[in-house]
């Protein structure tokens, strides 16, 4: 049988660093709900996919971000499931502002080695490596029941 084509759905996420901590936040509801993820979501009409990063951010943490860089590209299947994402991640080293809670998300800091994975998507402990390190990528995973991972596949880039 031929493998359906998934639409994805293009999704933003955005990771503040201030060695030797990341910002995280605590998702408080919708998609994720439960999970510390960084910053992001959806883009608007008009919007290039690096204002959707700054604009979410600032909407669900209080920061404003001065600079950043794309860092990885991640396609997500869920298993029976019509959409997928592609999530454009993002680090940001520049930016202003103390973080805030918002009614999205409980922001907080969290040292390079106190990331609570446990409490995460579960393909992050797989792509963190990259993003500490500062080296591009491209990922795929596919979820199946209960969020559990059934295949992925994930490479060094040189450019995205
Ligand atoms: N880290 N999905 C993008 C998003 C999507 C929907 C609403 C923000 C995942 C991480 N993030 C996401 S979704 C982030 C707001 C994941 C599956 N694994 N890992």
């Amino acid at each position: 049988m031929e493998k359906k084509d998934t639409k994805k759905v293009l999704h933003t996420l955005v990771i503040i660093h201030d060695h030797p901590r990341v910002l995280l936040g605590m998702k408080k509801r919708g998609f994720g709900q439960g999970r510390w993820n960084g910053f992001g979501g959806k883009l608007e009409n008009g919007e290039s996919i690096e204002e959707a990063a700054k604009r979410e951010t600032f909407e669900e943490a209080g920061i404003r971000i001065s600079d950043m860089d794309k860092i990885g590209i991640l396609d997500f299947e869920f298993d029976g499931k019509e959409e997928g994402l592609e999530v454009h991640l993002f680090k940001a080293k520049s930016f202003y502002g103390n973080p805030i809670e918002s009614e999205e998300m409980s922001p907080r800091w969290f040292f390079m080695e106190e990331i609570p994975f446990a409490m995460m998507w579960p393909d992050d402990r797989y792509w963190f490596p990259f993003f500490i390190r500062n080296k591009k990528f491209r990922a795929k995973f596919k979820f199946g029941e209960g969020d559990k991972i059934i295949g992925y596949d994930l490479n060094e880039v040189k450019n995205l």
